[in-house]
């Protein structure tokens, strides 16, 4: 079962919209399988978004994402990573579908409320860098046992 890393930046935290971009993955089918609640710091944040060093954006990336507390989440689910990325909308915005998180409480790309992970193997690395195994707990629901049965 594929997982995801998905985490509510300190805008939606600020603006209260973490009850409401929870429930919607929640109510989409996908399973939370890890949480919790923190403070980043440069480093962990530097880390996380690695890929961005060196770009015009990079330390105002970092500069947010460190200014207040986030909530650091892993959600499991089939096609889980590409199905939350569709469910938050385009990086900008100004570009993303109503409908999505972005489009419908977001308006800057700097301040677009939601990460989540592009790839498995980015999944793989982000889950790591927050989570230990034994934080990520294992657990069926009724549903998927009419889905996949017993396995
Ligand atoms: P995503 O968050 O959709 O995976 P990304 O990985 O390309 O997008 O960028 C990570 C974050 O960096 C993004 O959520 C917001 C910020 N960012 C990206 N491009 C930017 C830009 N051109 N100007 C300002 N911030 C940007
Ligand atoms: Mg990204």
């Amino acid at each position: 079962m594929e997982k995801t890393f998905i985490m509510l930046k300190p805008d939606a935290v600020q603006r209260n919209l973490a009850g409401e971009i929870i429930g919607r993955l929640e109510k989409k089918g996908l399973k939370l399988v890890a949480i919790k609640m923190l403070l980043l710091s440069n480093t962990l944040a530097e880390r996380h978004y690695e890929e961005h060093l060196g770009k015009s954006f990079f330390q105002n990336l970092v500069g947010f994402i460190t200014s207040g507390p986030v909530i650091a989440m892993v959600w499991e689910g089939e096609n889980a990573i590409q199905v939350a990325r569709r469910m938050m909308g385009n990086t900008d915005p100004q570009k993303s579908e109503p409908g999505t998180i972005r489009g419908d409480y977001a308006l800057f790309t700097g301040n677009n409320i939601v990460h989540g992970s592009d790839s498995s193997q980015s999944a793989m690395r982000e889950i790591e860098i927050f989570f230990t195994p034994s934080e990520i707990i294992s657990y069926r629901k009724d549903l998927e046992y009419w889905i996949y049965g017993d396995r």
